[in-house]
């Protein structure tokens, strides 16, 4: 697994890194602090936008996601990678939902993401994406919740489906309904570096793609949708909906608009984001491992036909080598945040707030934080959060 090198070697050159640097061990960051960042003393301007952090729950252990069930009940739920999934006003009460005893955890696999389907307050079902025991394949399950009870019973899982990984790193691991009703599934490229195996544009491969399936429609283990657009590829996958991705740690639904905005975690030199309108037929290709970034990959050049370009990528340095993508802010209280989506790098803690005006993206500095950020979230109300994976704490967003 690569680590971050706080050598003093040039970054570029020295961090092979051949993977998502998300999950590593703790003492192989301290990004923020390491000293000599000059991001550290570039404030942006006065009177640009600018956010705080304010403490919300702690205590939690290296929390990957952070989210809500749409039932009304005001519970936010904090996804901790080990296998568990606790409520943010509690960190030690008896979890919502546990699963250590399947979970295989540690560096980028684990317990990755939880996502709740339109109806749960109803149907009381729930999906899980997890690295299993022994062999670290993706799964993708349902467990329910009793009725009667606040919390899951992990004896009623239901494996919907199970992805060989050929490596430990690059799992993906997001789950989310889109405004459709589907569930939407981040794959990685399968991991080492570089994909070896060209998953990416492979589409014959599940890896490396985001998938869209039908699991509320009653049909075992799943439907395909009909309108998902390789299914009359014979030499494609039909649960496809984007390929070209290297490893979308974290996704997201504009609220609002529907709008895809994906993170989609760079090679050795960038890191991006994404974009899909909502009414999208599906199929892009958003370019790995032909391009990184808006860049040829390992190469002077290369064919970006056909190819969608990131909406917004930023350079390794000052850092910065790890994009965590965020959300779109919808809440009631930061009116000047409205419409704002949130991003930030793992390695750095820096977020930064993107915005399209018109035809163009803008992307400013919103702070600079120590925190390794593994994730946003927000609550039912549209309060945005992150988790800060190596100390434990979720941070409520907030705007001067
Ligand atoms: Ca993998
Ligand atoms: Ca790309």
């Amino acid at each position: 697994m690569d680590r971050k090198e706080h050598s003093g070697r040039p970054r570029q050159a020295t961090v092979a890194r051949s993977l998502n640097t998300l999950f590593f061990a703790l003492l192989a960051f301290g990004c923020g602090g390491s000293g000599g960042d000059p991001a550290q003393g570039n404030p942006p301007p006065p009177g640009a936008l600018q956010i705080s952090l304010v403490a919300a729950g702690s205590g939690f252990a290296q929390p990957v996601q952070v989210t809500h069930a749409g039932d009304g009940s005001g519970r936010t739920f904090v996804v901790e990678q080990a296998g568990t999934i606790r409520t943010l006003d509690n960190a030690v009460a008896p979890p919502f939902l546990d699963i250590r005893d399947r979970v295989l955890s540690g560096g980028e696999r684990g317990l990755l993401s939880v996502a709740f389907p339109p109806g749960f307050a109803q149907t009381r079902r729930f999906y899980v994406n997890y690295t299993r025991t022994p062999d670290g394949a993706t799964v993708v399950s349902r467990f329910l919740v009793p009725s009667g009870s606040a919390v899951a019973d992990s004896a009623t899982e239901t494996v919907l489906l199970t992805v060989p990984q050929p490596f430990a790193n690059h799992n993906g691991g997001q789950l989310a309904f889109g405004p459709d009703g589907y569930l939407y599934i981040g794959m990685g490229d399968g991991g080492s570096g570089g994909d070896p195996q060209n998953n990416g544009q492979n589409k014959e491969t599940l890896l490396g793609k985001i998938l869209r399936i039908d699991v509320e429609a009653g049909q075992a283990p799943y439907a395909v949708p009909p309108g998902n657009p390789f299914l009359s590829d014979n030499a494609a996958r039909g649960e496809i909906w984007a390929l070209g991705l290297r490893n979308p740690w974290r996704f997201s639904f504009d609220r609002v608009t529907g709008d895809l905005y994906i993170g989609d975690v760079g090679q050795n030199l960038y890191e991006e984001i994404d974009f899909q309108p909502n009414g999208s037929a599906g199929g892009e290709n958003y370019g790995w491992n032909v391009m990184e970034g808006a860049h040829c990959y390992g190469a002077v050049s290369c064919n970006s036909t056909g190819l969608v370009l990131p909406v917004a990528e930023y350079a390794h340095g000052q850092g910065d080598c790890s994009v965590t993508g965020g959300i779109v802010y919808r809440g009631a209280e930061f009116p000047l945040l409205q419409g704002t989506y949130l991003y930030g790098d793992y390695c750095s803690g820096r977020i930064w707030g993107l915005k399209r005006t018109g035809a163009v993206w803008e992307t400013s500095l919103l702070t600079d934080t120590t925190h390794q950020i593994s994730a946003f979230g927000e609550d039912e109300a549209g309060n945005l959060f992150i988790a800060a994976y190596g100390t434990g704490t979720v941070y409520r967003v907030t705007a001067e």
